[in-house]
């Protein structure tokens, strides 16, 4: 079969894939499209965490007709017992006759396993390369929590063109236009949590809700507030109505208590979640993000400012990409104006870069400039 004919059902199977977005983590993005005769007989995708695999979902589609199939399927098919049985048992009890995949899995337990397994039950497979998006770049928070057990980072930021995150009264919204307005709700729905400073709390009284047409299914995500001291506005709408996608809140000891004793009772939507407190009374992130991945299973995070969280998360190059929304304004100084940092970062001219721009998109009268942190 040519490369082309390939190419063609493999792109099938990635288009399935993305149908998962934000729902899989910690488990990866998968498609998978079962062909016989020239003709697709089956298509499926790992829909939710713990879940059917894609393999499985595809083949039970086309039922008998998977008996001398093709399977097309974007990560090579596990081998092992997890949640789910192993992918290449299925496929044998299906009678598939050739596997194509297109990357290899990076969980060590299925790692390069799949065609030992895969041959011993006289089934054909391929690791092909059709040019698909690399794995690092679709399912870049599964190889960041396999690698580095660590959630992928996303900051956001809607600012003027000199860099301005509030004007000079303060204000923060209605910076950006509609289009970005959007483009940043679809960016909540992809990801399992959205995270903000208490500064932005209190000011903004945020719903951190999406507020935008999403073509796939999607969890709500989490709401996370950062508080060491647990001045949060209790009248605000994160506290006081219940909400889609629980709120957390990561404060120290001592702003649990301050906490607890004006909330009387902790709402039912609303974990509080305590840290030991550095000297300057911050919690230290790297400790949040664990404890989100291993006791929430977040994977993925949204990082909404302000400026001193923005800060704290670029000073300790705790990110892996930022979407700056550039609007075509200048606020200058004085007043209650406020840039992008709220200190002095390490950065230097002449020096070698920390980050790379890998995109940037017209957005009507913005411009959204996507970095990614090389570091
Ligand atoms: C998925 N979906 O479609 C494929 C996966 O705990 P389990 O049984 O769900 O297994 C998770 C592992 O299975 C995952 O880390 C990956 O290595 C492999 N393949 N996982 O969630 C799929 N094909
Ligand atoms: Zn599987």
């Amino acid at each position: 079969m040519t490369l082309s004919k390939h190419k063609k059902y493999m792109e099938m199977a990635f288009k399935e894939a993305l149908k998962g977005t934000n729902r899989t983590l910690t488990n990866p993005l998968v498609g998978a499209v079962v062909v016989k005769n020239g003709n697709i007989v089956g298509y499926g995708h790992h829909a939710y965490f713990g879940g059917q695999h894609a393999e499985e979902q595809a083949l039970i589609k086309a039922g008998k007709s998977s008996k001398g199939s093709d399977l097309y399927v974007t990560l090579e098919p596990c081998s092992s017992y997890g949640k789910r049985p192993p992918c290449t048992d299925i496929i044998n009890k299906f009678g598939v006759k050739n596997v194509y995949f297109e990357s290899y899995d990076l969980n060590i337990e299925n790692n390069k396993k799949a065609s030992k397994y895969l041959k011993k039950f006289g089934i054909n497979s391929f690791k092909i390369d059709t040019g698909l998006p690399s794995l690092s770049e679709y399912n870049a928070a599964y190889v960041k929590i396999v690698k580095q057990k660590l959630p992928f980072i996303i900051l956001k930021a809607g600012l003027t063109l000199d860099g301005k995150l509030c004007d000079k009264n303060g204000c923060s919204k209605w910076i950006t236009s509609q289009a970005s307005r959007i483009f940043s709700h679809k960016l909540r729905a992809s990801v399992n949590a959205i995270l903000i400073g208490s500064n932005t709390f209190n000011k903004d009284n945020p719903k951190l809700n999406i507020r935008a047409p999403i073509k796939y299914k999607y969890n709500d995500p989490y709401k996370v507030i950062l508080t060491g001291s647990g001045n949060l506005k209790l009248s605000n709408e994160l506290i006081k109505k219940p909400q889609k996608g629980r709120v957390i809140i990561a404060t120290t000891l001592s702003g649990k208590t301050y906490l607890t004793k004006r909330l009387k009772k902790v709402p039912d939507h609303i974990s509080i979640e305590t840290f030991s407190a550095m000297s300057n009374m911050k919690i230290p992130i790297k400790k949040i993000l664990i404890r989100l991945k291993n006791k929430y299973n977040i994977a993925s995070i949204l990082v909404e400012g302000g400026a001193k969280v923005f800060t704290y998360f670029t000073k300790k190059s705790c990110f892996d990409k930022f979407y700056l929304f550039y609007s075509p304004r200048f606020f200058g100084t004085g007043g209650k104006c406020c840039s992008l940092f709220t200190e002095t970062l390490q950065e230097q001219a002449g020096k070698p870069l920390k980050n790379r721009i890998i995109e940037t998109i017209r957005l009507s009268s913005d411009i959204l400039t996507v970095i990614e942190n090389r570091t």
